[in-house]
C-alpha cells in the first residue's frame, strides 16, 4: 500500500518507516497517524519482519510534534479523542512484540518525543534535540509523555522538562537516560541498521518475551512480574530456538534461529 506521508522500505527482516512531511518538520497530523497505524499493523502481521527502524525525513527533524495547525481548533471532547487515538497507536508500537528503534535524526519534540519514547530503543544523532514543549502552547503532553518520561528518566527530571518546555541536546538526553546512544549525525542510519541486524539475528520468540516481560514490569507488582517472567521462561523452553541456542553454545558455533 502506498502512503502520502510515510516511506516504508524493506531490507530482509528489517523495515524502515520514515515519517515524511518535511515542510512541517514531519509533524504528526491525523492522516500521518492513520498511515503509521497501517504500516505498524502490516509489520505486526508479517512474521518475517523482525525489527523496525522509525525515523524522520530530512536532516532537521525526527518529528517536531503533533501538527499544531490541527490542535488550535479542538474542543474538549475532540481533543480528548485525539489524545486517546495517538495513545492507542503509540501503545501498539510499544507492544508490537518486535523491537522498534527510533533513529532520532533531529528535533523530537512534543508528540515526536512521545513517539520516540514508545519505541524500544532510541539512537540519537549528535545534532538532535528532544523535549516536551506542550506547556509553551498552554497544553500538556497528550500522547503518553507524562507517563513514559518519568519512567525513563525519573520524576524530577521529567517534571523539569515538562514544566519548562525546554528542549535538550542529544548528549544531555543520553546523560539522563532518555536516549540509549548518541552517534554522529552522518552515521545515524548505519548505526541503526547495524543494531537492527544484530537484533534481527536473535531468537524472535525470546525477543518478544523479553519485550512482554519488561512491559509487564510497568504494570505489575514485583511478585506478579516475576511469576509472569517464569511463565514466559517455561514457554521459551518449548521452542526449537532454545534447543538451537544452547546446542550451538556447546558446539562452539553461532546459532541459527528460526522463530520456532
Ligand atoms: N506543527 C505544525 N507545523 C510545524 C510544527 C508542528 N509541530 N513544527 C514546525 N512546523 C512548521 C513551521 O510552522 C514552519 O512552517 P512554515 O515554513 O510554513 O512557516 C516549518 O515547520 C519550519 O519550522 P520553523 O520555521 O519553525 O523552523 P525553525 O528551525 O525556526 O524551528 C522548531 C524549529 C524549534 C522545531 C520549531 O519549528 C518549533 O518550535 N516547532 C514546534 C514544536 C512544538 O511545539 N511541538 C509540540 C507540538 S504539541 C504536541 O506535540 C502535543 C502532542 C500531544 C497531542 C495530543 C492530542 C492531539
Amino acid at each position: 500500500m502506498g502512503f502520502d506521508n510515510l516511506l516504508v522500505e524493506r531490507d530482509g527482516p528489517v523495515v524502515t518507516i520514515t515519517i515524511s512531511r518535511p515542510k512541517v518538520l514531519n509533524a504528526l497530523n491525523a492522516q500521518t497517524l492513520d498511515e503509521l497505524e497501517q504500516a505498524v499493523r502490516d509489520v505486526q502481521q508479517d512474521v518475517a519482519i523482525r525489527v523496525v527502524i522509525l525515523t524522520g525525513a530530512g536532516e532537521k527533524a525526527f518529528v517536531a510534534g503533533a501538527d499544531i495547525s490541527e490542535l488550535g481548533e479542538q474542543r474538549p471532547e475532540s481533543a480528548r479523542a485525539m489524545a486517546a487515538r495517538g495513545q492507542r497507536l503509540f501503545r501498539l508500537i510499544e507492544t508490537l512484540g518486535k523491537p522498534v528503534i527510533a533513529a532520532i535524526n533531529g528535533y523530537a519534540l512534543g508528540g515526536g518525543c512521545e513517539l520516540a519514547m514508545a519505541c524500544t530503543l532510541r539512537l540519537a544523532a549528535d545534532t538532535a534535540k528532544l523535549g516536551l514543549p506542550e506547556i509553551t502552547l498552554g497544553l500538556l503532553p497528550g500522547y503518553g509523555g507524562t507517563q513514559r518520561l518519568p519512567r525513563l528518566v525519573g520524576r524530577g527530571r521529567a517534571l523539569e522538562l515538562m514544566l519548562t518546555g525546554a528542549a535538550i541536546p542529544a548528549n544531555e538526553a543520553h546523560r539522563i537516560g532518555l536516549v540509549n546512544r548518541v552517534v554522529p549525525a552522518d552515521a545515524l542510519m548505519a548505526e541503526a541498521r547495524a543494531l537492527a541486524a544484530h537484533l534481527a539475528a536473535q531468537a524472535p520468540i525470546a525477543t518478544a518475551y523479553i519485550l512482554d516481560a519488561v512491559d509487564a514490569s510497568g504494570q505489575m507488582t514485583l511478585a506478579e512480574g516475576c511469576r509472569h517472567e517464569a511463565a514466559l521462561f517455561g514457554l521459551a523452553a518449548a521452542t526449537e530456538d532454545m534447543r538451537e541456542g544452547t546446542r550451538a553454545f556447546l558446539d562452539k558455533r553461532k546459532p541459527t534461529f528460526k522463530g520456532q
